[in-house]
């Protein structure tokens, strides 16, 4: 179950057993939180229009949680699902001739999550978030985003992890500084993986966008007891493969609900339960360029309602002519 949840009851749930991880938005963490206690995702990034940082986000599962520490992934599980973080500094992986460190560290960082889920009995991956200082930065004569696809892609590969039913929902973003980031869900059953039909998968992108294409899934629906999760992926303004409404925030925006609702009937269609609704979600609106917020909330605003809990948040999208990205989830509960 996720829930945001303020600092005052981030601090009084610290020790809720049922607790498997929070993610948190801001340039610093809060007091008590961060490198040591439950895995933590810091996203150093600004949140717009709330001062700056907070909510949490935070995962809970159904019993009370189990925690370790291994290859460099802080987890904690119950008897269904694991929730990790690992966080590697690029610094701490030597590129060579063949790769840049930022390769480097994203195989790295993902061969560590496989084994992890392999040691501990989750082998399936449901959704990844993933945060890079500088993603549309280039070195080596390649964009950064795309020195991140080309390791994630190795280790997909390298773990026989390729074919479509086992790639994740997940977004990639780009943030202000900090390590490689990357926070994940995982479960002792497989997911749904969705497609989106105005949308070419993006694991079959043409090779304009890299050599390797990112490996990941529009959106993804997952059973737990009495529970369906419907994960959605960063969601852009893209048609098929192409960008569209370069310049305009507000275009881009209603671009991206009319991705939704293309994703949110694909969900209804191959669930047994209740249809899937734009006003049922909660989520992350990542801005681009701070003075956009106004445009992109008034049409997610028009979209999801004004309650829509939806936190917005200062980052870079992984092609430098989008603006903006959403990513959501919702949750049914079967009595
Ligand atoms: C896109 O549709 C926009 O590389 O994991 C969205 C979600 C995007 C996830 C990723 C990238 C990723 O291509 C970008």
């Amino acid at each position: 179950m996720h829930r945001i949840l303020s600092v005052s009851e981030l601090a009084g749930s610290r020790d809720d057993p049922a607790l498997l991880g929070v993610s948190w938005v801001g340039r610093d963490a809060p007091a008590g939180f961060g490198t040591t206690g439950l895995p933590f995702q810091h996203i150093v990034a600004a949140q717009l229009g709330r001062g700056g940082a907070g909510p949490a986000e935070a995962w809970f599962g159904a019993l009370a949680g189990r925690e370790g520490f291994a290859h460099d992934v802080h987890f904690r599980c119950d008897a269904h699902l694991l929730f990790g973080v690992i966080t590697l500094a690029e610094g701490d992986c030597a590129g060579d001739a063949g790769a840049t460190p930022l390769q480097r560290a994203s195989q790295q960082a993902y061969e560590s999550l496989f084994r992890v889920l392999a040691e501990e009995g989750y082998p399936h991956l449901w959704r990844v978030w993933n945060y890079l200082d500088d993603i549309n930065g280039t070195t080596a004569g390649l964009e950064r985003y795309r020195q991140f696809n080309i390791g994630r892609h190795q280790a997909f590969a390298n773990a026989d992890r390729l074919q479509g039913c086992t790639i994740p929902a997940a977004s990639a973003l780009g943030v202000a500084g900090g390590p490689l980031s990357i926070a994940f869900l995982a479960a002792r059953a497989p997911c749904i993986p969705l497609e989106n039909p105005r949308q070419l998968s993006a694991y079959r992108y043409p090779a304009d966008y890299g050599p390797r294409s990112p490996t990941f899934s529009r959106a993804a629906l997952a059973r737990l007891p009495g529970q369906e999760w419907l994960f959605v992926s960063g969601t852009a303004s893209i048609v098929g493969h192409l960008t569209v409404h370069h310049g305009d925030p507000a275009a881009q925006t209603r671009e991206i609900v009319a991705n939704l609702e293309a994703l949110l009937a694909e969900a209804s269609r191959v669930s047994t339960g209740p249809a899937y609704r734009l006003d049922a979600l909660s989520g992350r609106a990542y801005v681009r360029h701070p003075e956009h917020l106004a445009a992109v909330q008034a049409e997610l605003v028009r979209a999801l309602g004004a309650e829509a809990p939806i936190v917005y948040v200062h980052a870079d999208v992984c092609r430098a002519d989008l603006l903006v990205e959403l990513e959501a989830q919702a949750c049914h509960l079967f009595v």
